[in-house]
């Protein structure tokens, strides 16, 4: 068995959820905050068998989109004044950022 853990775009997460659940998945939605753009995104928990790993995939795939975002720079440039003023980057985010990990365990009592 296998967690794959996706994290996705908000806009993204309800119709992923909604297709995974009618293809048969089991889904734990999270509401988390990626670091970089300290914006809202989703983490899903989708538990499932080896050879259900692949559907999952081609499902989140299909349905995360990347795109593009304006972001304050994390590391700002020095002003002429001597003053650390941020600038805007374009950053393209998603399609998703996928971990897939072997499950040691499973139990539900
Ligand atoms: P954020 O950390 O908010 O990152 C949003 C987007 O900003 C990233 O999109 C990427 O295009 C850009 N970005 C991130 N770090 C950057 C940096 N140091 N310099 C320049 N641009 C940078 P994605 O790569 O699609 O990532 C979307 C979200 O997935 C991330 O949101 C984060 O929540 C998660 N993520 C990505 N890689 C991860 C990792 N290795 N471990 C855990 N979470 C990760």
């Amino acid at each position: 068995m296998k967690l794959i853990i996706a994290i996705v775009q908000d806009e993204d997460a309800s119709r992923l959820v909604s297709t995974l659940m009618n293809e048969g998945y089991g889904v734990t939605k999270l509401a988390t905050t990626g670091g970089f753009l300290r914006a809202g995104n989703t983490t899903l928990l989708v538990g499932v068998e080896d050879d259900k790993v692949d559907g999952a995939m081609g499902i989140i795939e299909k349905v995360c989109k990347c795109r593009k975002q304006m972001a304050a720079s994390p590391a700002p440039m020095a002003g002429a004044a001597g003053v650390y003023v941020p600038y805007p980057i374009e950053v393209t985010v998603g399609g998703a950022t996928i971990f897939v990990l072997n499950v040691e365990n499973f139990v539900k009592v």
